[in-house]
Parts: structure tokens; sequence; C-alpha cells
């Protein structure tokens, strides 16, 4: 996958939506130029059976419609079943070389890893991208480990240079630069733009500040 795709990962279910509908905020998010999407449906409230796959369904169909990479979170058979072009696991989710083999060698995978020894064998197994965190405190994950600062992306970037990764947990366009900075390729953001008053604004300023940090960092190289 082009690292660049990463650039503004946008991460939401149904429940995420501020008690908007969640359709209307991912077209927000797609039209303020998310490069990434991904369907994470947890927690009171998912939806599942008929109801998931309806929304899934209508989720795929907005990203393709803007060109934007659709990731299912956890649900292999989902993803399978939608034509995902990717799949996003964390480390309890199961063996990631059998996940690997399972959704073929064309879907992306990514990994939540929370060291380089995670991020080591997450390469090893087949995984495309890593997503990294939580970086700055979070409230969207009720289970999240303690916030670990930049630290740990920027010790994978060094065992791991071309493997891509993402930093994720309270990032926002004002915080997103040292994510960049330390080495990642992009910010996973689920309340900066779920929850913010206009989606495709917060994902616009997300997408500059991500832009200005790339930048700043080619630069100084
Ligand atoms: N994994 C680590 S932190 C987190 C996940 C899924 C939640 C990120 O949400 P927010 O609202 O961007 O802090
Ligand atoms: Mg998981």
């Amino acid at each position: 996958m082009k690292p660049e795709q990463l650039a503004v990962y946008f991460i939401m279910g149904s429940v995420n939506a501020a008690g908007r509908n969640p359709i209307e905020v991912l077209e927000s998010a797609l039209r303020g130029g998310v490069t990434c999407f991904q369907l994470r449906e947890k927690g009171p409230g998912a939806l599942k059976g008929e109801a998931l796959l309806e929304f899934a369904t209508a989720c795929r169909d907005l990203c393709r419609e803007h060109g934007v990479g659709f990731i299912v979170n956890d649900d292999v058979d989902l993803a399978v079943h939608l034509g995902a072009d990717g799949l996003h696991v964390g480390q309890e989710d199961g063996d990631i070389r059998k996940i690997r083999s399972r959704i073929g060698g064309q879907m992306i995978l990514g990994v939540s890893a929370h060291d380089a020894g995670e991020a080591g064998a997450a390469l090893a197994a087949g995984a495309d991208y890593l997503g990294m965190g939580p970086v700055y405190g979070t409230r969207s994950k009720p289970d999240a480990r303690e916030a670990s600062g930049t630290g740990l992306i920027r010790d994978a970037h060094a065992a791991h240079p071309d493997l891509p990764i993402v930093g994720i947990g309270g990032i926002r366009a004002d915080n997103a630069a040292p994510v960049i900075r330390a080495g990642a390729s992009g910010v996973s953001v689920i309340s900066a733009i779920s929850h913010a008053s206009d989606p495709a604004r917060a994902a616009r300023e997300l997408h500059q500040a991500v832009e200005e940090a790339i930048m700043e960092k080619e630069r100084t190289r």
C-alpha cells in the first residue's frame, strides 16, 4: 500500500457519530479529504447481523465513490464478503499469519502493535502497515492502554523503516505533527472527525497538519 493512503485515516462505527447519521458523517469526512476509512463497529449499541451488513455496505460504497480505501476492523468474514480493500486486526484477534492466508495476498492487512517486537512480528506475518498507540489519551477506546507518546513509533520506524505506520489515540490537527516527525506516514482518528461539528473541515485541517509536517520533515532531512 502507498504510505500516502494513510495520511488521514478515519475510523468510525455507527456509535461514534455523536448522535448523528453516521453515513452523513462519513460522507462529510470523505468530502474533507480523508485518505482511508476503517469501519470499526464496536461497543454498546454496535450493529450486528443484517443491520451491520447494510451499514457496512453503505460505507463501502461511499468510500468507493470517493476513491478511498475501505478497511474493516476485526471481522474477516465481513471484509471478505464485502470485498473490502483491507482488514485491520489487533494483537488479540488471532494468528496474523493465518489471517493473512485467509484474506489472500491482495487485501491490505493492518495490525495494531505496541512495540518494535510486535512490529517486527507483524511485518514477518504479512502486515502492510501498523497502527501504533495510543499516542495521547483517548476516550474512544475504554480498554486502551496508557498513552505512550511518540517514542514507540520512533523505535518501530527505526527498526522497520519501510513499514508504514499510523499513529492512533487522541490525535487532532494541533498535535499531529510530532506523530509524523516520529516516523508515522499518517494519523488515524475517531473523535477528531466523528465528533467534530463539521467533519469535512476537521478532515481538511488534519490533512493540512499532516502535509505540513511531512514537508517539514523532508526539508530537514
Ligand atoms: N486504539 C488505540 S486508541 C483508539 C483505538 C481504536 C481510539 C482512538 O480514538 P480517538 O478518538 O481518535 O482518540
Ligand atoms: Mg481488534
